[in-house]
């Protein structure tokens, strides 16, 4: 008799694209396989409150209402996501190296999960750290469609207790709606010719209309109604109870659509220990830029005395923010206004410059290396890469299997963009000319006017996306693939 599982290895082997086993969606959980347990995730609807008024969004949970997954390095990931939200839908698994077919974005690698079906995943985790989940089908991100994704290993110590810090932009209006009003040329203002080169000179034009009257470069396109932690405001913060004297892993997860924030740690000192999953040499600080779809891992050795810590994100170029509040000890909860004293500033790329990978790469020439224009027209709101909008008939890049790949990102346009590349993990070799080792990573900033260059070994043959993670940019087309199979 054939296993589910090995019904699921043989259609992978067999097939293409289409590959996904799918099942009608039944009530169940944990459903042993042969030995090893699949852990269900169901895509639902759910209903929140932002600001006293109910919204409806989605989740990702399992039965028991656990958001995302948490698993261990070295485990397999057998996963069997139900879609019940009425519609297609398709989840990735951020900073994972899955087969490509399993790697979850729609016409790509392969397609969505109809409504009221299912489909099951089976690799391994090559690699521990802090991920995450979300939908790349259409505009369900901005939805809440995402869940953490962490997966433990050594690094990991009994004597540390884990806080997951989960920040989202949130909006009252449809994202289709938010995406037609960026479309609107009429309510945005032209974009301001090509960039002269640095961020600094650039500019930024104030529109009344979408966007907030920003700090240079141009930034935060869409007005939000709220920035959440945890699915909160910082009107009624998430508390989580920590011990006085210990210690504190913050794993913080910036699921926006479209916001980056600088992480505020008050009056504690935090020890960056790993980025998008993976260690860096540590760097203590107090204040930490994260992009969107980024990752940060910060140790905090909490003082003996009762005390309340926040730990605030305060959304770039703007005084907005959110948080949460760690509460060592019957210490009191002082509200906090969910505005800064001060507007903070655009993110920059000052502390990926100090970043260095505890592990780099095997130092090695690239055998290839591809150029990435980022470009756009904030007129008609077109994003591209190299000047192309991406469609499934553009031609993936290529790329030859055992290869060592350079990516060189110029961003020609006055907005930041967070580039990703899905399926392997890469190390940030050079900013604007200036090489160095830095950290490995899967998503990095690219501020308008820089140059920066990341390398990988192409070892997971595959059709792979490479996109900016702005959810707009990326469903306007900034988007591409590479393909080595
Ligand atoms: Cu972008």
């Amino acid at each position: 008799m054939l296993s589910r599982r090995a019904f699921f290895l043989s259609a992978i082997a067999t097939s293409a694209a289409t590959t996904l086993a799918r099942s009608q969606t039944e009530p169940r959980a944990n459903v042993d396989t042969g030995g090893a347990t699949q852990t269900v995730l169901r895509l639902e609807r759910r209903g929140i409150e932002v600001n006293g008024k109910s919204a409806s969004v989605y989740r990702i949970s399992q039965p028991d209402g656990t958001a995302g997954i948490v698993t261990r390095s070295g485990a397999r990931f057998r996963v069997r996501v139900e879609n019940r939200i009425g519609e297609p839908s398709l989840i990735h698994w951020h900073g994972l190296t899955p087969p490509w077919q399993q790697d979850g974005v729609p016409g790509v690698s392969g397609p969505p999960i109809p409504a009221g079906e299912s489909a099951d995943y089976d690799f391994p985790l090559r690699f521990g750290g802090t991920f995450w989940m979300h939908s790349h089908q259409g505009l369900q991100e901005q939805l809440l469609m995402a869940a953490p994704l962490i997966i433990h290993d050594q690094r990991d110590r009994p004597d540390q207790q884990q806080v997951i810090l989960m920040l989202a932009d949130f909006s009252f209006t449809p994202p289709e709606e938010i995406f037609a009003t960026l479309k609107k040329g009429s309510k945005m203002p032209p974009m301001a010719g090509t960039p002269s080169g640095r961020s600094a000179g650039m500019d930024g034009s104030k529109d009344a209309g979408m966007r907030m009257a920003s700090a240079k470069p141009d930034l935060n396109d869409v007005k939000y109604d709220a920035f959440l932690a945890n699915d909160r405001t910082l009107g009624d913060p998430e508390v989580v109870k920590i011990e006085p004297g210990g210690r504190v892993l913050l794993r913080i997860i910036n699921s926006s659509s479209m916001s980056a924030f600088h992480i505020d740690l008050g009056e504690l000192e935090g020890e960056l220990i790993a980025v998008d999953g993976f260690e860096v040499v540590p760097v203590t600080g107090r204040r930490f830029p994260i992009a969107v779809a980024q990752r940060l891992d910060i140790r905090l050795a909490i003082p003996s005395a009762a005390a309340s810590y926040p730990v605030l994100a305060v959304l770039e170029g703007e005084n907005k923010q959110t948080g949460i509040v760690l509460r060592a000890g019957n210490a009191s909860i002082v509200r906090i206004p969910d505005t800064a004293a001060m507007a903070s500033s655009a993110l920059t790329l000052d502390l990926e410059r100090r970043l260095r990978a505890a592990a780099p790469l095997e130092p090695r020439k690239a055998d290839r290396r591809h150029t990435l224009n980022l470009t756009g027209n904030m007129a008609t709101y077109s994003w591209s890469l190299n000047n192309v909008a991406w469609t499934k008939e553009t031609p993936p890049l290529p790329i030859a299997q055992g290869e060592r790949v350079e990516l060189l990102f110029v961003n020609q346009t006055p907005m930041p963009h967070p580039m990703h590349l899905h399926g392997h993990e890469f190390q940030v070799v050079e900013i604007n000319d200036q090489q160095f080792s830095g950290a490995v990573r899967d998503t990095v900033l690219v501020p308008p006017g820089h140059r920066v260059v990341v390398a990988f070994d192409a070892n997971n043959p595959g059709l792979w996306a490479l996109h900016c993670h702005l959810l707009y940019h990326l469903d306007a087309g900034m988007f591409t693939t590479l393909r080595y199979v």
